[in-house]
């Protein structure tokens, strides 16, 4: 009989190998650059985790002229039906949407297109039930709603929600860890838009922990978490730590450095 799908079974992604570049990529607050050959490693490492959970991983070559280019997951959104081409909300960004279209619509029978306004793929939290977008200082009401209209397009329900204030992405602060379940910040959840699911809340001082990864079988988190390490082992998950200490100079986590989705049926 054929397992039911879950939103975090995945058999694909698509990721991009760091240029030198990344070292001048953009950070909100003052932090130094990360060093190039950490940032390497961190990603190798990452590669790694997603081939050992079973994923099929296509490695674009690096894009110099765009040093966040590694965040894969901001220019676009994938599902199995289709991909969505995205338009990140910072200028330095935009063009990354042009650079990984031709691979998409290599892989996606179906690729759509954001008819306006801004949206960056940090801002997207897909559930088995929904797709939400959460308004930041990348996502506006305008790029928020021409994506509703491509998640109909694909069959898919979205729902418009809000990032706290001052946090990069929606998925800064949250993750999918099972079906049912949220890992999230305090200050995420208590705004309520996850009263349709339990929760489960990161330390205070562990917010970049919220920034976990579901795959398959295991959860990927950030390493150095040790109170949301023990949440989710109480739990019962089985956690994949990684090092994201350097990604974490340029504001990103674990969720940004790859698009996935499951292109086979499960048997
Ligand atoms: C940026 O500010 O766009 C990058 N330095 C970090 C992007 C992280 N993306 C993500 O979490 N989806």
């Amino acid at each position: 009989m054929a397992k039911p799908l879950r939103a975090f079974d995945f058999d694909s992604a698509i990721a991009r190998k760091p240029g030198a570049s990344v070292v001048k990529g953009l950070r909100a607050g003052g932090q130094e650059d990360p060093d190039f050959e950490a940032v390497v490693a961190e990603h190798d490492a990452y590669l790694d985790a997603l081939r050992d959970a079973g994923v099929e991983v296509q490695v674009l070559e690096p894009l110099e002229a765009f040093p966040d280019s590694i965040f894969v997951e901001d220019p676009a959104l994938v599902f199995q039906e289709g991909a969505i081409l995205l338009r990140p909300g910072v200028g330095s960004r935009e063009g990354e949407t042009a650079a990984i279209a031709p691979v998409l619509r290599d892989r996606f029978g179906r690729v759509l297109e954001l008819a306006s306004g801004y949206v960056d793929g940090g801002d997207i939290l897909t559930t088995s039930d929904r797709v939400m977008i959460g308004l930041s200082a990348r996502t506006d009401r305008d790029g928020a709603e021409s994506l509703m209209s491509c998640l109909a397009e694909l069959g898919r329900k979205g729902e418009i929600v809000q990032t706290p204030a001052n946090v990069l992405h929606f998925k800064s602060d949250c993750s999918l860890i099972d079906d049912t379940t949220i890992l999230s910040t305090q200050r995420l959840a208590e705004s309520g838009v996850f009263s349709d699911f339990e929760t489960l809340i990161v330390p205070e001082g562990e917010e970049g922990a919220a920034n976990a990864l579901r795959i398959n079988d295991h959860v990927f988190l950030g390493e150095g978490f040790p109170g949301t390490s023990a949440l989710l082992e109480r739990a019962g998950y089985k956690l994949v730590t990684l090092k994201t200490s350097e990604i974490a100079k340029i504001d990103a986590g674990l969720s940004c450095m790859s698009l996935r989705w499951l292109s086979q049926s499960q048997p």
